[in-house]
């Protein structure tokens, strides 16, 4: 490409090329303007009618919003221009017009539904606020992964197409692989496990999950980016510490990293890193809270799964980020390992934002014949998961871990409504493309 200049390095007295997108004209008469917007902001470029050359204003002018252009000239410092400099055009150069048709304003004049958002990504990013979501979901990210880097984990990539399901409460997607049935995963929990068995021992991998979730709500999505943690010799408070550390290194990236974002988004003002230890409350001190609540039809009685009415009624009870620990056993997963001393109770733990959880996890069950027992009680076949179980047989030590959602992180640390807004090309029931 010709050498370009981007609009926010644009200095006065520069000879320079900027290239971008046509974010608005105003014409004023006498004199009018083209703002160009590119990736790193926006800058004026100055028409003045009676002065220059009739093509160059038709053609600077002349252009449909959102069409890509070149525009070479000269930059000087103008008070009055929103950035502080302008650029006086020598030539324009209109790399691509767009329909003047648009899908969607860019300028976010005038609302689109999140659909019609989806189904035109490439125009909803052009807007500074869609765009800061994604900026900071990329700052998430990075700081996850160096936190869990000073937690001495390695980093893991495991299958996605896979032979067995793990997560019993949803559906598999089902494919065919060279003639045999195969499956997307829905969770790397036991290729995870097996190579914490290694003397590897931390391990950490950011990926996609596929889950046949059926309903369609605003914190499910049918492909999700899971955050997963295993490490061995760790018990199931060890894997909290580090869920803990996780989501706090997630909130303090965004405050350091990301004030220019947070004010796209209207933020500024209002974001707060979460203050101090998250609570643990067990199960049954969460029910009794819920109970208590009085905002359940029907009080829960011990050994019931919480519905989500009883989860935002604790939520708006705690006021912040707290863990539920010690599940019972029956309604934790066969890898979760019971309390040595009460077989009904499990090491299961879930992280909760006040609006929704965000973390399972706990300690899993390492020895082999409890193992097996654990999936004929769940009514698997342990003929199936041979490849992981036969691993307990030659040295696994003790070992717990966690799934963080990533797009549920995200979603609860922007407070958005949505979690399609966290993603940018979303997989649910009605959306296969884009
Ligand atoms: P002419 O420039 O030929 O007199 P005009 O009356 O349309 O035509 P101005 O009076 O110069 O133009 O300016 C119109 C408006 O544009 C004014 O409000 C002025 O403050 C603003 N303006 C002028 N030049 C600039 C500039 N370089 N950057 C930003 N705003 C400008
Ligand atoms: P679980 O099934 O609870 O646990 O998933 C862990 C976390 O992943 C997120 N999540 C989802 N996010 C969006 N859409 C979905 N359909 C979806 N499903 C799950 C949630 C959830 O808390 N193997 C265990 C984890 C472990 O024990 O290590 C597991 O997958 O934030």
């Amino acid at each position: 490409m010709q050498d370009r200049t981007y609009t926010a390095d644009a200095e006065p007295g520069d000879d320079a090329t900027v290239a971008g997108w046509v974010h608005e004209i105003r014409d004023l008469g006498g004199i009018a303007f083209l703002i160009l917007r590119d990736a790193t902001g926006k800058i004026q470029v100055k028409f003045e009618k009676d002065e220059m050359d009739d093509d160059l204003v038709d053609t600077g002018l002349g252009v449909s919003r959102e069409s890509v252009v070149s525009v070479t000239g000269t930059v000087e410092e103008e008070p009055r221009a929103p950035t502080g400099v302008e650029v006086t055009p020598e030539s324009v150069d209109v790399i691509s017009a767009a329909d003047p048709e648009l899908p969607l304003d860019p300028s976010g004049k005038v609302d689109a539904d999140l659909s019609t958002r989806l189904d035109n990504r490439t125009l909803d990013l052009r807007k500074d606020e869609v765009q800061a979501v994604f900026e900071i979901r990329a700052e998430i990210l990075r700081a996850v992964r160096e936190q869990f880097r000073e937690f001495y984990c390695t980093e893991i990539n495991t299958p996605k197409i896979v032979a067995t399901g793990t997560e019993g409460g949803t559906e598999l997607f089902p494919i065919t692989y060279f003639g045999e049935e195969a499956f997307m995963n829905q969770s790397p929990q036991l290729f995870k496990q097996l190579i914490a068995g290694s003397n590897v021992e931390r391990v950490f991998e950011i990926g996609p999950i596929f889950r046949a979730e059926e309903h369609n709500t605003p914190r499910h999505l049918n492909e999700a980016t899971s955050i997963d943690f295993e490490g061995a010799f760790c018990d199931q408070n060890d894997a909290m510490d580090v869920a803990e550390g996780i989501v706090k290194a997630a909130y303090e990236a965004v405050t350091e990293n990301c004030s220019e974002e947070l004010e796209a988004l209207g933020l500024e003002d209002e974001f707060e890193v979460p203050e101090g230890d998250f609570p643990r409350l067990s199960y049954e001190e969460a029910i009794e809270r819920i109970n208590a609540t009085g905002e359940l039809d029907e009080q829960l009685v011990w050994g019931d799964d919480l519905p989500t009415e009883g989860e935002k009624a604790l939520g708006d009870d705690v006021g912040g980020h707290y863990f539920i620990t010690d599940w019972p056993s029956e309604i934790k997963p066969f890898y979760i390992k019971d309390h040595d001393d009460d077989e009904q109770l499990s090491t299961g733990f879930d992280l909760m934002h006040p609006r929704m959880e965000l973390v399972s996890g706990g300690q899993r069950e390492h020895r082999h014949e409890h193992l097996i027992e654990g999936f004929e009680q769940q009514g698997l076949d342990p003929d199936q998961f041979e490849y992981y179980t036969k691993m307990f047989k030659y040295g696994m030590p003790p070992h717990a871990g966690f799934g963080l959602g990533g797009e549920r992180l995200i979603m609860t640390i922007l407070g958005l409504d949505n979690i399609r807004e966290a993603v940018l090309f979303p997989r649910d029931r009605q959306r296969l493309s884009p």
